[in-house]
């Protein structure tokens, strides 16, 4: 049976985008004000629509939907212990794939600390398996439901309570790139995707559900209270991040690498650094050293994406 994401699909081929009207996540969820997570869901929820199935492990994932007897999804949501996000989607597609229910989507949605750190044996054993199904790590770049502290997807230069200085040795090789680790590991689809960009979010869900086998988003996910800036401004700090190259989006699809965002006239990183208390404390200097981490890794970037279509 075809999923939902088919149709819509097409309608983007012929030029004529629409974001799917039906709500799927409503309000009276717990999310903190100005928090990038429920912006995300209800974007991918739109995208996926009704037949979907998800699954949350430890994290602002695990209480943002409802704390019992509240609830604000209208898709069925089970929770899992920390480091089991992979392992339990395999087993929900297992059993849906048993009763004939093969049109369903599995989603596993973790957040960075789940994913990157704790969870990424996991998540590595469902690609293993070739399990269909839809991995969403919203990124809001630190384990922030303890209160803030360092994760392997946390930025260089970055406060968190476990690195307060922003440039502690353990923390020296910041984001770890974990949609090129889940390529290497076989993954089937991956992209980045960022709530500033709704469209191009839900045409990334979209197509990652139409195609068979393990499947990967990374959402930039802003915290206002773990950056340390306006509730408000959660949007416009997302955009930023993307049109300075701190979080550039792009994909993996058909063995290829490919910008689906070209950042045009990119601005300064500072730009984007000082909306954010979590960056008051850096110099100049380790400003400039962001700077050149970004520009190298767009360098990078283009490399690989050179190299993939040879
Ligand atoms: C095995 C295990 N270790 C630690 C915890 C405590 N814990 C619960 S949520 C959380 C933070 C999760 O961070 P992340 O995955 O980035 O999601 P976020 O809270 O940022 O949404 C931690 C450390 C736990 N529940 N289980
Ligand atoms: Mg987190």
């Amino acid at each position: 049976m075809a999923r939902g994401g088919g149709e819509l699909i097409r309608e983007h081929m012929s030029g004529k985008f629409i974001i799917p009207r039906e709500e799927l996540m409503h309000p009276g969820h717990s999310a903190c004000p100005g928090c990038g997570e429920p912006i995300a869901m209800r974007l991918l929820l739109k995208a996926l629509g009704p037949r979907t199935v998800m699954n949350v492990p430890a994290g602002c994932c695990a209480v943002i939907p409802g704390v019992w007897p509240r609830y604000s999804l209208k898709i069925p949501l089970i929770d899992h212990a920390f480091e089991c996000t992979g392992a339990t989607s395999s087993g929900i597609r297992a059993a849906l794939d048993a009763k004939g229910m093969n049109d369903i989507t599995v989603v596993g949605w973790a957040g960075d600390g789940g994913t990157v750190d704790i969870g990424l044996q996991s998540l590595s054993g469902a690609i293993d398996r070739g399990t269909d199904f839809l991995y969403v790590m919203y990124d809001n770049e630190a384990y922030m439901n303890t209160g803030s502290q360092c994760s392997g997807s946390t930025p260089w230069g970055a406060w968190t309570t476990t690195t307060p200085g922003g440039n502690e040795i353990s923390h020296r090789t910041g984001k770890k790139r974990i949609l090129e680790m889940l390529v290497e590991n076989g993954i089937s689809y991956a992209a980045t995707v960022n709530i500033a960009f709704p469209e191009d979010l839900i045409k990334r869900a979209q197509i990652a559900q139409s195609i068979r086998g393990p499947k990967f988003l990374h959402i930039l996910s802003p915290c206002p209270s773990g950056w340390k800036m306006d509730p408000s401004k959660t949007v416009e700090v997302a955009k930023l991040a993307t049109q300075t190259g701190m979080f550039p989006l792009y994909e993996y699809r058909d063995s290829q690498y490919q910008f689906t965002e070209e950042i045009k006239d990119r601005k300064p990183v500072e730009e984007y650094l000082r909306l954010q208390r979590r960056f008051r404390h850096l110099s100049p200097t380790q400003i400039s050293e962001i700077q050149n981490l970004v520009d190298n890794r767009l360098r990078e970037l283009d490399a690989r994406m050179e190299a993939s279509r040879k």
